[in-house]
């Protein structure tokens, strides 16, 4: 697979989106954080948890795979209040690696249904914290609807190995979807 493509990395807020694309990008990452405020209190859950930025537009990063696979990837904000934005940002994308937290995998059930609702092929990745609970892939699998030919990978965002194994597994899915519709 040579060529450039989109790809939107989604998930709900504090699940390693920026982390991930920090890690796994050639070029300096763009980052649109902006400090939170008391004015973010009211629709941002974890404003008063000790998470001091939140991405309010999007990350924005770049990572060769193979030499001649361009992924652009594409960090789009978890929380509700961005959907419609998020709509717009799939646009033209080929396809999504969805991150999961296994401390609340209900968080990740918004930004699932919209790949869906979207058809854009996805990927699913357990971003594992330390604090979070281990669960067989079939539990998760299970927990999340997911289809069985959708990839299930676990990484680590803060790890560039394990993160372009996680991206690896989403153009895996990809190759494998549009080798079945030809
Ligand atoms: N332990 C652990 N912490 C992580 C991991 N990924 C992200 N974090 C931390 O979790 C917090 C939220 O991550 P962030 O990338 O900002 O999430 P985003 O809201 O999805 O962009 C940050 O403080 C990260 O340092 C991970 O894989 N393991
Ligand atoms: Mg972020």
């Amino acid at each position: 697979m040579a060529g450039a493509a989109k790809i939107l990395v989604v998930g709900p807020l504090g699940v390693g989106k920026t982390t991930l694309i920090g890690t796994v990008s050639e070029i300096e990452p763009l980052s649109t954080e902006a400090s939170m405020t008391r004015a973010g209190v009211r629709v941002d859950p974890d404003v008063d948890s000790g998470k001091r930025t939140t991405t309010v537009a999007l990350d924005f990063g770049r990572l060769t795979i193979d030499g001649d696979l361009v992924l652009y990837l594409f960090g789009t904000p978890g929380q509700q209040r961005f959907l419609p934005a998020w709509r717009d940002l799939a646009k033209g994308a080929l396809g999504a690696l969805a991150l999961v937290d296994t401390r609340d995998l209900a968080a990740s059930f918004d930004a699932l249904d919209n790949l869906e609702d979207l058809d854009l092929p996805f990927a699913v990745a357990v971003n594992v914290f330390p604090s979070g609970p281990r669960y067989d892939a079939d539990d998760i699998r299970a927990a999340l609807d997911l289809l069985p030919d959708t990839e299930l990978v676990t990484c680590d965002a803060r790890d560039r190995t394990s993160s372009i194994r996680a991206l690896i597994a989403l153009v895996r899915h990809l190759i494998h979807v549009a080798t079945e519709s030809s």
